[in-house]
């Protein structure tokens, strides 16, 4: 998957990009010109959640992109039904057609499956489009607004999660979640993974958990990958690398209490983290943010640390630019666009080669 740099027994970094098929105005020909770019990260979107992945989908879209020259060997993601979430007796069949798509996607050569388990919603912000001081847009998330925003009337604009739910449904959902509680929904993960992990090890797969985004409960609900303590118990539940973590750093970063660096390095020593979100955010207020360009600089968190944690530990996983800005007058996909990640992937990169030959002077210094 990655090779080692024999000259100066340097590790090179996986570069990924993330791309949501077909219909993503940032196509795979435009990806590939962004320098460093190795790979993608991408899904099959129009089968809907909880069916199996035939083998037929899977090698279409792999084919599809290693003809630009591209790998394709991770996944974000394979979305859990809620019904497995819930705990409710259909998860069987659901999980059941989890783990088929899970072989499938061993077969197909595939490594890596980013997966979250966030009730209901996926990540969320308040405003798609803020307007920075420079004139670009930006996610932002302001506490105050998702207070007072109702998922039942439908005030809510959130471009991660799923936009198939009906008023009535939402109500449906939100309502069978009453029952379910942080631990309830601890021991419903649980019970998934004792199922998914024993079938990931056996197809080669890792399962990397994404953080929930932001790292606090929305709308009353339970959510439970928030800081260091709730990582270590996932880590726990079912004791195998298979089951890992997707190392989000904008997403656990919101918090000052997450020290993202320090994170890298105890979970990367332990060898699960399994693939990097590198992004930066700027916090505004107690849980309020802007999603800032990746520049240290311009937001809270301290990135040449973060890469620096990545690199001390000898990361060897996939890693990718998360969310961008729309600058340059780019319309499309907020958070997705092009120009913005692509600078943030180049900036990354700039940080890692930075690392590596300030570590072959340093030997260098110490044999002359
Ligand atoms: C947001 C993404 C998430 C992530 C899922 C993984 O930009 O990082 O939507 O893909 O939570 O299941």
């Amino acid at each position: 998957m990655f090779l080692e740099n024999k000259e100066n027994g340097g590790i090179t970094l996986e570069m990924t990009f993330r791309w949501y098929g077909d219909s993503d105005p940032v196509t795979l020909d435009k990806i590939r010109q962004i320098p460093g770019v190795a790979g993608i990260v991408s899904a099959i979107y129009d089968v809907p959640v909880g069916e199996v992945w035939t083998m037929e989908r899977i090698l279409t879209l792999k084919h599809q992109v290693e003809a630009q020259g591209l790998k394709c060997e991770v996944i974000e993601s394979v979305p859990v039904h809620e019904d497995i979430k819930l705990g409710l007796a259909s998860r069987e069949e659901y999980i059941a057609n989890y783990c088929t798509t899970i072989r499938n996607l061993g077969k197909a050569g595939f490594t890596t499956i980013c997966y979250n388990f966030m009730p209901v919603f996926d990540w969320t912000r308040s405003k798609l489009d803020y307007k920075l001081a420079d004139g670009s847009t930006a996610l932002l998330y302001s506490r105050e607004t998702v207070e007072n925003m109702n998922p039942l009337t439908g005030e809510l604009s959130l471009p991660g999660w799923d936009a198939s739910y009906t008023k009535e449904d939402m109500k449906v959902l939100l309502e069978q979640y009453q029952n379910v509680n942080e631990e309830k929904l601890w021991e419903n993960l649980q019970y998934f993974l004792e199922r998914v992990i024993p079938v990931a090890e056996q197809a080669g797969v890792k399962m990397a958990i994404h953080p929930d985004d932001p790292p606090w409960s929305i709308f009353g609900l339970p959510r439970i990958i928030k800081n260091k303590s709730d990582l270590e118990r996932l880590i726990q539940l079912v004791d195998s690398p298979n089951n890992g973590i997707t190392l989000c750093s904008g997403s656990l970063g919101v918090n000052p209490e997450n020290q993202v660096a320090a994170l890298i390095r105890y979970f990367g020593k332990l060898g699960r983290i399994h693939f990097g979100h590198c992004r930066n955010i700027k916090i505004t207020g107690k849980n309020c943010f802007e999603e800032s360009s990746h520049r240290s600089d311009d937001g809270s968190l301290d990135m040449v640390d973060i890469m620096q944690a990545y690199h001390e530990i000898g990361f060897t996983g996939p890693i990718r630019p998360d969310h961008g800005r729309m600058i340059w007058g780019e319309t499309g996909k907020p958070g997705y666009g092009l120009y913005d990640r692509a600078l943030g992937a180049v900036y990354l990169n700039g940080i890692w080669e930075t690392l590596e030959k300030t570590k072959g002077a340093m030997k260098n210094e110490v044999t002359v």
